[in-house]
């Protein structure tokens, strides 16, 4: 995407503002460009792995990088749906194997992203999810049965992005980042304080997407947050194989914008440097980058041997690591949880399930002739060829299915004299 025209027609002074979102921040909050852009020297973690909150100390009390604890109320929504999150990706792991869906790429272990993704926003923002994203899509309101409609290859997508202002989970790497930039930069042309929050895991960092999805939004000071879950391999590739930037929030600063590294399994930490992105972004201080390091603890998807590349031990690693039970722990600990509301929680998640396991049990009738709907508004010659070969070919075997039982009923008849 080259950067042209109407950019180039602005005045100058104009651009300069634009362009200089750390002098902003330098006068905002009286510290220095390095302290607004580069990533804290640690991830931002407030709860550790054994569910006990850090010394506000460690928490990330950097110039620039201080993070203010969300309230009860906000942990105890973010609780609920980490519980529904793990559930809904045993769930669908589950219907995967009974042939119920095609292919899910499961979340678990990444429940905390997910939540934290979704919870950040404003019921006018725009989410802009990948494949692996499910949780987060729900987590926003989505129907889950129609979150899923994509993963059992019924149809292109199962929900109205427009009601929840969410995007069709994308499996082409990073297209959706681009979707989301121009998102944003139809809201602000607009004058509307949408800030839109799009997702992509490290691997996808490589893509020439992700360069002029970031490049875009810094030159046109978009409020968009990229969020990018470094789970540490994209399918079986490990983050050192992909990049050796110091960290990939360290790459936000090469166009211009803010990073920032968080624990990606601390979900009070993720409320917080997500929740303070996304006000810096509606603020108007431009894009920001959040990387979240987490872990996949199951394969990519159904269809891959996990095994043939990484070893048991650093699974096990991040078992002691799980975004759930630390919370559960923390919560538990601050008198917030307790049994009877752990049973409620746990009653809502079940009812997901169920419904999970009900509408994808269902049998829904595809016309084939819908895959080259919604296409284009005039079909491509190319789509119009395509139709009417399908539809000879349904035809045919229309024809072919008449004939046969055409036969059947005849020799029936005759073994019947
Ligand atoms: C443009 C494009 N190139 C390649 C692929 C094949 N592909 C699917 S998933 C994947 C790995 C992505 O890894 P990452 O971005 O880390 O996301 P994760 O699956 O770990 O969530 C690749 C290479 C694709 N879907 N799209
Ligand atoms: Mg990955």
């Amino acid at each position: 995407m080259t950067i042209s025209a109407d950019h180039a027609a602005q005045p100058a002074a104009q651009q300069a503002a634009q362009q200089d979102p750390a002098g902003d921040a330098v006068s905002k909050f009286g510290i220095s460009v390095e302290d607004y852009m580069l990533p804290a020297r640690h991830q931002i973690q407030m709860v550790g792995p054994g569910g006990t909150l850090n010394a506000h100390t460690e928490q990330g009390t950097q110039p620039g990088h201080e993070y203010s604890l969300p309230s009860e109320t906000e942990l105890m929504a973010a609780y609920e749906q980490l519980v529904i999150g793990r559930r809904v990706n045993d769930q669908n792991s589950a219907l995967v194997r009974q042939g119920r869906m095609a292919v899910y790429p499961s979340s678990h272990g990444q429940e905390a992203c997910q939540v934290a993704a979704a919870l950040c926003l404003a019921e006018g923002d725009w989410l802009f999810p990948t494949y692996r994203d499910s949780v987060a899509v729900m987590a926003r309101g989505v129907d889950p049965v129609q979150t899923m409609t994509l993963f059992r290859g019924d149809w292109h997508g199962g929900y109205d992005p427009a009601k929840n202002k969410v995007g069709i989970q994308c499996t082409p790497l990073t297209t959706q980042l681009l979707h989301g930039v121009g998102v944003a930069h139809a809201a602000k042309l607009r004058g509307e304080d949408t800030v839109v929050l799009a997702m992509c895991g490290d691997g996808a960092t490589s893509e020439g997407d992700f360069h002029e999805a970031l490049n875009f939004a810094a030159v046109f000071h978009l409020p968009v947050v990229f969020f990018v879950q470094n789970n540490q391999y994209a399918i079986s590739v490990p983050l050192a194989h992909q990049s050796v930037a110091p960290s990939l929030a360290h790459k936000a600063v090469g166009y211009g914008m803010a990073g920032e590294r968080v624990d990606g399994n601390d979900i009070v930490a993720l409320l917080a440097v997500l929740g303070r992105a996304v006000k810096l972004a509606r603020e108007g201080s431009g894009p920001l980058l959040v990387e979240a390091h987490t872990y996949r603890m199951q394969a990519h998807t159904n269809a891959d041997d996990a095994t043939r590349y990484r070893q048991d031990s650093e699974v096990a690693e991040w078992v002691a690591k799980d975004p759930l039970s630390r919370m559960q722990t923390y919560l538990t600990d601050r008198g917030l949880l307790d049994d009877d509301r752990a049973a409620v929680i746990a009653e809502k998640a079940e009812a997901v399930a169920t419904q999970l396991r009900e509408g994808l049990s269902e049998e829904v009738p595809v016309e084939p002739q819908d895959l080259f709907k919604y296409v284009f508004s005039t079909p491509t010659p190319q789509l119009k060829e395509q139709s009417a070969m399908l539809a000879d070919e349904l035809a045919r075997d229309a024809a072919s299915t008449a004939t046969a039982s055409a036969a059947a009923a005849s020799i029936s008849r005759e073994a019947g004299k």
